[in-house]
C-alpha cells in the first residue's frame, strides 16, 4: 500500500488528502491526518460522497486515455485515435495559419471554473499574442466579488474565516454551503453550537435558512436594495463603528446620503421582506461580533451583481470587521513566484491588449485590471492574476466567432470546461464553436462540449499530477504529490494541462519561456525565492503552510487603494465612469420592469442551486451517482404546482423567451410560489454523442434557455443573468 497526499481538486474544498493505492488501484481517499486542521478534514472528506466515489470515477471505463482526431464531419462522433506528437504538431500548425491570417487575437480560450493551474494558461496566451482568454464562469463566480473587494479594501476576497468559538454572527448572501462547501459548512454549524447567530438571505429555504436565526426570503435579483436598507439602518441606529470609520473609510457621508434613499418600508415593496426583519437582521450583524459576510452565487449570477457586492463589502466594513479573527479576515499574498509572476503579462502588447473583447471600462477590462492592482500591488507587494480576474467577455465573443464582428474569432481551446453546458444561452454558444475552423477540448471525459470539437485530448487528473496552490478558505499554502502516473504501459497517454501548453508553447517560438520540463519543475521554481523545492516544501512542512496569520494588517499597511482606505465611495468605480455607491436597478427580466412579458411568463426562474453529489456538469457517468439523483429537478411551491396541474415527479417544461427545456417538478414548499428553482449541468452521457444528439443535452440543459444578451449584461462587468429571469412552466404532455 502506497499513502499520497495532495490535495483534491474536485471540488472548492480543496481538501488535503492522503490517497491510498494498492496494486495499482484507488482504494480509498482520506483526509491528511497530520494537517493542522485534521480533524475538519477528516470530518469533511467522510462525509463527501465524491471522495467516497474515487474508485469509481478514476477508474473508469469512459475515462479519455488518448488523443482523438476528428474523423467524420464536425459532430459526427467519427474519431480516430492520434500519437500526442501528432496532435501537437498538427494543433500549433493549424493555430499559426490562424494567426498569420487573422492576427493573434482570432484565438479564444474558454474558461471554467478553477480546477487546474491558470497560470500556464496566460502564459501561453499572453506569448501567443491573444488577449482573449474568456472568463466564462470568471465573469459570474468569484472574479467579480475579488475585484469588486480588491477596488473597495485593496485585497481580495478570500473567504472570510468562520471561526467557531469567536465568530458571533454570520450572515449568508445566495449560499448554500450545506451542498455547495462542506468545510465553510460544519464551521458554521460548529459556530451556531457555540452561540454565533445566522442570517440568511436567500429566495429559498435553503439548509442554511432552516437554521439562521433570521430568514430575509427576498424577490430574487433584489439583493442590492435589501443590503443597502442594512446599511440605512446601521448608520441610521449608529450600530456602526465610529472609530474605523473615521480612521479608515472614505467616502461615509456620501454612502449615509445614498442609503437614505432605502429605508426598510420602501425596501419591504421591493424586496417582499418585512421591514422589520430587515431592521432585526441589521442590529444582529452590527452587533454581535465579530460578524463574517458571505456572499456567492446568489448575488454574483444577477445583472445587479456588483452593485450588491459592492454593498456587502460595505457591511464588514462600517461594522468594524475587516482582518480580524473570525470575521472578514485578509489572506494576503503568498511569498513565492505568484501566479501572476508566471503569466508573463508583459508579453502582451498594449496594442493587443486594446484589442480584447470587451467593453474597455469594465472591472475586468485591462484598464481597470491595472488601475485596481497597481494599489493593491503597492501595499502588499502581490496581486491577483490577470486570468482570470481580467478577461474576454464570453457573449461577445461567441458572437464574434459567428458573425465575424467586430473581427473574426476562427479558433479555440477548451481545457476544464464545458462550455454547451454551463455559459448561458446554449444555442449562442454551440452556434459560435461549431462555426471554427479550429476547435481543441481537453478534458476527461467525453462532453457535449468535445463531440463537436477537432480535436480531444485526454488530461491528467489532480490524481495524477503534483500540485501547489493556495487554499481557498483558509489561509494556507497547498502542494502535494501525483498518486497515479498520467501515462502508463498500458493504454493510458494521459497528460496534464502543463505539458499541453509547454508541448504547444515549444512549436510556437515560445521555446526559452518554458524551460521546465515538466509541472513539477515548474512549481521547484515557483516556490525557489520560498528556498523549496515541490518536494522539499512537502517533506518539510507536510505540504501545507500557514500563511500571515497576524490580524489588522492595515494598521501598518493602509488599504491598497488610492486614497490608503476602504473605499466605500469608489473612486475606481468613479475613474471607470460607474456609479462610485451601490444602486439598486430592476433585473432585465421582471415582474416590475417587463410587466408585458410577465403576463406570458409569470414565475421568476432562479437556476443553479448547487446540489451533492453533483458538480456543475460531471459526475453523471459515475453509476452510483445517477441512481442517488437519476434526473434533473426542478422546485416548485406545492400550491403553484395544483394551480398548474402539475404533479409532484410529474416532468414539465420550462420555457422563457429563448426556449425550453424539461425538468422533473418536485414540490417545495420552502420555494415563494411566484418562484421556481431548475438544475444546471445536465446532459446524458448515456445517449448517443454524435448530432443532433450530442448526449442529450439540449433535453434538460437550463442554460438553453438562460439569458446573455450583452445589453442585459451588467455594465459595470459584462455579467449575465442566471437568476431572476422570467418563465413559465407546463406539464409535458404524455400518451397513454
Ligand atoms: N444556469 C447556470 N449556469 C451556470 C451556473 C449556474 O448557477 N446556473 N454556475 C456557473 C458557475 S459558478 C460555474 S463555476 C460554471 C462551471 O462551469 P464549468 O467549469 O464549465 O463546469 P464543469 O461541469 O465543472 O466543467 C468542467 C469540465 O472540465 C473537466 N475538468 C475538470 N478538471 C479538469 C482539469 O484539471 N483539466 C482538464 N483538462 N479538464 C478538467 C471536467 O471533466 C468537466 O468536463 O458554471 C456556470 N454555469
Ligand atoms: N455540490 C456542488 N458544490 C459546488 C458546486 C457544484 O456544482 N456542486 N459548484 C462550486 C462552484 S464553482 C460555486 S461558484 C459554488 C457556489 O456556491 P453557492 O453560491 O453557495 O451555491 P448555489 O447553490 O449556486 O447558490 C446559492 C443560493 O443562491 C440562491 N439564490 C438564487 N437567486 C438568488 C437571488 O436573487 N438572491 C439571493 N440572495 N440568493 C439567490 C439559491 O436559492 C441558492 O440557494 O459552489 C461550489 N460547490
Ligand atoms: S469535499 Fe470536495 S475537495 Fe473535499 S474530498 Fe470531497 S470532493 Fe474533494
Ligand atoms: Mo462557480
Amino acid at each position: 500500500m502506497d499513502v499520497k497526499k495532495t490535495v483534491c481538486m474536485w471540488c472548492h474544498n480543496h481538501c488535503k488528502v492522503e490517497v491510498h493505492v494498492r496494486d495499482g488501484r484507488l482504494e480509498k481517499i482520506e483526509g491528511d491526518k497530520t494537517h493542522l486542521a485534521a480533524p475538519l478534514l477528516a470530518r469533511v472528506v467522510k462525509s463527501c460522497p465524491r471522495a467516497g466515489a474515487a474508485a469509481e470515477w478514476f477508474h473508469h471505463p469512459e475515462r479519455l486515455n488518448y488523443p482523438l482526431k476528428r474523423a467524420g464531419e464536425k459532430g459526427e462522433g467519427k474519431w480516430d485515435r492520434i500519437s500526442w506528437e501528432q496532435a501537437l504538431d498538427e494543433i500549433s500548425e493549424r493555430l499559426r495559419k490562424v494567426r498569420d491570417e487573422y492576427g493573434a487575437e482570432a484565438l479564444a480560450f474558454t474558461r471554467g471554473t478553477y480546477r487546474n493551474p491558470r497560470e500556464f494558461t496566460a502564459r501561453f496566451f499572453n506569448l501567443f499574442g491573444s488577449p482573449n482568454v474568456i472568463g466564462g464562469a470568471g465573469n459570474v463566480c468569484w472574479a467579480p466579488a475579488n475585484v469588486i473587494a480588491c477596488a473597495l479594501m485593496g485585497s481580495p476576497a478570500n473567504q472570510p474565516l468562520i471561526v467557531p468559538g469567536k465568530t458571533r454572527s454570520i450572515l449568508f448572501i445566495g449560499t448554500n454551503p450545506a451542498q455547495s462547501k462542506t468545510k465553510f459548512w460544519l464551521n458554521t454549524l460548529d459556530s451556531i453550537r457555540q452561540g454565533a447567530k445566522l442570517i440568511v438571505v436567500d429566495p429559498r429555504r435553503t439548509q442554511a435558512a432552516e437554521r439562521a436565526d433570521k430568514f430575509l426570503q427576498l424577490r430574487p435579483g433584489t439583493d442590492t436594495a435589501l443590503l443597502m436598507s442594512m446599511i440605512e439602518v446601521i448608520i441610521r441606529e449608529e450600530l456602526y463603528d465610529k472609530e474605523f470609520v473615521s480612521r479608515w473609510c472614505h467616502g461615509f457621508d456620501e454612502l449615509r446620503k445614498r442609503a437614505k434613499e432605502y429605508p426598510p418600508d420602501r425596501v419591504e415593496r421591493i424586496t417582499l421582506v418585512p421591514a422589520e426583519d430587515i431592521v432585526e437582521a441589521s442590529r444582529i450583524f452590527a452587533t454581535q461580533k465579530p460578524a463574517t459576510c458571505y456572499s456567492h452565487m446568489g448575488i454574483e449570477q444577477l445583472t445587479n451583481g456588483i452593485q450588491a457586492l459592492h454593498a456587502r463589502f460595505i457591511l464588514p466594513a462600517i461594522t468594524g470587521n475587516l482582518d480580524i479573527t473570525g470575521g472578514q479576515f485578509f489572506h494576503g499574498f503568498l511569498p513565492l513566484m505568484s501566479e501572476v509572476d508566471m503569466e508573463m503579462q508583459e508579453a502582451l502588447s498594449s496594442e493587443q491588449r486594446g484589442k480584447m473583447l470587451r467593453s474597455p471600462e469594465q472591472i475586468f477590462s485591462w484598464k481597470a485590471y491595472e488601475l485596481i492592482q497597481e494599489n493593491v500591488k503597492r501595499v502588499w507587494s502581490g496581486s491577483l492574476p490577470a486570468n482570470p480576474h481580467c478577461h474576454a467577455h464570453g457573449p461577445i465573443t461567441y458572437r464574434a466567432m459567428l458573425t465575424g464582428k467586430p473581427y473574426p474569432v476562427r479558433a479555440a481551446i477548451t481545457m476544464a470546461a464545458n462550455p454547451l453546458i454551463t455559459q448561458a444561452n446554449t444555442k449562442m454558444v454551440y452556434r459560435g464553436l461549431k462555426s471554427l475552423d479550429l476547435y481543441v477540448v481537453m478534458d476527461f471525459f467525453m462532453t457535449p462540449s468535445a463531440q463537436i470539437a477537432d480535436y480531444v485530448l485526454p488530461a491528467a487528473s489532480w490524481l495524477e499530477r503534483s500540485h501547489l496552490g493556495p487554499e481557498f478558505e483558509v489561509p494556507y499554502l497547498e502542494a502535494g504529490e501525483a498518486a497515479f502516473s498520467a501515462a502508463d504501459e498500458g493504454d493510458n497517454d494521459r497528460r496534464t494541462d502543463y505539458d499541453f501548453w509547454r508541448g504547444l508553447g515549444l512549436r510556437l517560438g515560445q521555446e526559452e519561456y518554458w524551460p521546465w520540463k515538466d509541472i513539477e519543475a515548474a512549481y521547484d521554481h515557483r516556490l525557489a525565492p520560498m528556498g523549496y523545492t515541490l518536494k522539499q516544501f512537502i517533506t518539510e512542512t507536510g505540504g501545507s503552510l500557514r500563511i500571515n496569520p497576524e490580524e489588522k494588517k492595515y494598521e501598518q499597511r493602509g488599504f491598497g487603494t488610492p486614497t490608503g482606505k476602504v473605499e466605500l465611495y469608489s473612486t475606481i468605480l468613479e475613474k471607470l465612469g460607474f456609479d462610485p455607491l451601490p444602486n439598486y436597478e430592476e433585473p432585465p427580466e421582471s415582474p416590475v420592469s417587463t410587466p408585458e412579458l410577465a403576463k406570458e411568463y409569470p414565475l421568476i426562474l432562479i437556476t443553479g442551486g448547487r446540489f451533492l453529489p453533483m458538480y456543475h456538469s460531471e459526475w453523471r457517468q459515475v453509476d452510483s451517482f445517477r441512481r442517488l439523483h437519476p434526473d434533473p429537478v426542478m422546485q416548485i411551491h406545492p400550491q403553484k404546482a395544483a394551480e398548474l396541474g402539475i404533479e409532484d415527479g410529474d416532468w414539465v417544461w420550462i420555457e422563457t423567451v429563448r426556449g425550453r427545456v424539461r425538468q422533473k417538478s418536485q414540490y417545495f414548499a420552502g420555494i415563494s410560489p411566484g418562484v421556481v428553482h431548475a438544475e444546471h449541468g445536465w446532459w446524458f452521457p448515456e445517449l448517443p454523442g454524435e448530432e443532433p444528439w450530442l448526449h442529450g443535452m439540449w433535453e434538460s440543459n437550463i442554460n438553453v434557455v438562460t439569458d446573455d444578451a450583452p445589453e442585459h449584461c451588467n455594465k459595470m462587468s459584462g455579467g449575465w443573468p442566471l437568476r431572476a429571469e422570467l418563465c413559465k412552466v407546463y406539464r409535458v404532455k404524455t400518451y397513454v
